[in-house]
């Protein structure tokens, strides 16, 4: 046969002999066995394929835009149009209809999947957007996409595709131009995993828990490839309880999670060194994880997280080791407060102002390249040329270290970002709702340390002269409009905004000024 470089004719080669035992336990009870993901996921690809969708003149492969609740029915969409050859497109829960008008208008899926709940609204958007098929698909496994996928065939071959051919389309946040949606490839997506499998140990006899959102790198891709592709069962959790999560810690060996999820098992008695005896690793990722949080976590249950770094446009860039490997020089302890080395296969540099590398040990702009970096930005040939060096570095927006071992450390963002529980909020886009309201002359949003959610957004306000803005209503309005998460979590309304002698704000000082607030 033919060798074929779709992600799904990799994953679909992992599964088990055994094609009944069970693939995914759901914590409401449902089980799937690997042969229920390979016949549902056969059949929604014949009914993607049987749509008779003509490529548009991006040329791209046909876009699946897909915003709904997690289930494993989603994750077998997911595994759907890998196997067509579409390109998937994961949207946020909680985006609302400007968010989705937004990604909708650019990214022109040929197929959009939204909740029953979501039809009326996703639909009309779609429809304006040129999206021909809306489908619905709800938690309970009701809507139209099964509907008519029963009635497919249950035999299915994945679609033909080169490794840099579309896989993914990813979204980096917002809903402003700003929005950037990363193109990534089979071959990203692929070679990204291969790597974590041999890196993080997997095994014969690994459960991972799933507890994540499907809508993003780290449940979508890490969490699933990682265990598709050793042929291991999720314990699927809906939605993260860090109570049920701690009861399935004795059935798992592996949990993945942003910092927001660690805090909150901590939180709760039954976290124990018992309890996590039979866990083989925690790997925590996403937003940067306190000193605190790893030393607490390794007194509660004997084990150190592996923190790992990566990004929508690269996947995962650099890991804590999972053990000392004499393959990997060096690599022994996991050390709280780094991200660890570059992966296999990824170069990372440290760079200067003026472009130039940073001597050992000193801060500059994070820059990688490898197999694992993103195409480009969808249809935004300046931006990705922008975003990358003459010589093909990808640069990451993130300004770090390297000390003489190897280890990684990130200091901050040289982009304005705020990283809350995991979800990338960027101040510019609220701040021109905010700017655009009646009442508001100019606004600033800062990011501040939160105990939960590690940091939110801070919103601070100047009122136009003789005008009176109230903190709630404005925070009420940015509510009806935007993701929940995005909301800034307080709102002052103030004389002034403090600026340097450019007249440019000093977000430090605001960040300075409000970073008790939720001590
Ligand atoms: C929810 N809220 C948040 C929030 N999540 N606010 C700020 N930051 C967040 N992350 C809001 C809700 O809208 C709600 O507001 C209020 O906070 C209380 O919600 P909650 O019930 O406490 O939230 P919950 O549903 O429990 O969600 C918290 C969470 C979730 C931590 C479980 O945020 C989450 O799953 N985060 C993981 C994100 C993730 O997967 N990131 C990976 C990105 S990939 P209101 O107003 O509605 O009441 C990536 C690359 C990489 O970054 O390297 O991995």
């Amino acid at each position: 046969m033919m060798h074929n470089d779709n992600l799904f004719t990799a994953l679909r080669a992992a599964f088990p002999a055994d094609l009944d035992g069970v693939a995914v336990e759901t914590d409401d009870g449902l089980r799937y066995s690997w042969r229920d993901l390979d016949r549902a996921s056969a059949m929604i690809a014949n009914l993607l394929q049987g749509l008779g969708i003509v490529p548009d003149a991006s040329l791209a492969p046909p876009r699946v835009a897909v915003q709904v609740e997690k289930s494993v029915e989603a994750l077998i969409l997911y595994l759907a149009t890998l196997r067509a050859g579409f390109v998937f497109l994961p949207l946020n829960t909680a985006y609302q209809s400007a968010e989705i008008e937004y990604f909708l208008g650019d990214a022109a899926p040929a197929v959009v999947v939204c909740t029953s709940k979501n039809f009326p609204w996703v639909s009309k958007l779609a429809l304006a957007a040129g999206t021909r098929h809306v489908f619905t698909l709800n938690g309970d496994r009701s809507g139209s996409l099964l509907e008519r996928a029963v009635r497919c065939g249950e035999r299915q071959t994945p679609a033909q595709r080169g490794p840099r051919d579309l896989a993914a389309i990813v979204y980096t946040s917002g809903t402003t131009g700003r929005s950037k949606g990363a193109m990534l490839t089979h071959g990203n997506l692929l070679s990204n995993a291969q790597v974590l499998k041999d890196y993080w140990g997997w095994q014969p006899g690994d459960a991972l828990i799933h507890a994540l959102p499907i809508f993003h790198v780290h449940g979508l891709f890490v969490a699933i490839h990682g265990a598709l592709l050793n042929g291991s069962k999720m314990l699927w959790h809906g939605k993260f309880d860090p109570r049920r999560v701690i009861a399935d810690l004795p059935r798992a060996t592996v949990f993945m999670g942003v910092p927001t999820l660690y805090v909150r098992m901590l939180a709760d008695p039954a976290l124990n060194k018992g309890q996590a005896a039979h866990m083989r690793l925690f790997i925590s990722g996403s937003a940067p994880l306190l000193i605190e949080t790893f030393n607490d976590w390794k007194a509660r249950t004997g084990h150190a997280i592996l923190e790992r770094y990566g990004m929508s446009e690269t996947v995962m860039l650099t890991s804590n080791p999972y053990r000392a490997d004499a393959r990997y020089q060096n690599q022994s302890e996991r050390r709280g407060g780094t991200v660890g080395f570059p992966l296999p296969g990824v170069s990372l540099r440290v760079r200067g102002e003026d472009g130039a590398d940073v001597p050992t040990g000193e801060i500059g702009g994070i820059q990688v390249k490898g197999p694992n970096v993103f195409r480009g930005y969808w249809q935004m040939p300046g931006k990705t040329r922008e975003e990358f060096t003459a010589d093909g570095f990808f640069k990451a927006g993130d300004v770090g270290k390297q000390d003489a071992r190897g280890y990684v450390t990130i200091v901050g963002r040289s982009k304005d970002l705020i990283i809350s529980g995991g979800y990338n909020v960027y101040p510019a886009e609220i701040e021109g709702y905010l700017n655009d309201m009646p009442g508001v002359l100019e606004s600033a949003i800062v990011g501040v340390p939160h105990p939960d959610f590690g940091e939110v957004g801070v919103a601070v306000v100047i009122a136009r002269p003789g005008m009176q803005p109230q903190a709630e209503q404005l925070l009420a309005e940015l509510r009806d409009r935007l993701a929940h998460f995005k909301i800034p979590k307080r709102c002052f309304v103030e004389l002034e905004l403090p600026r340097n002698t450019m007249g440019k704000v000093q977000k430090n000082l605001l960040r300075e000024q409000y970073k008790g607030l939720f001590a």
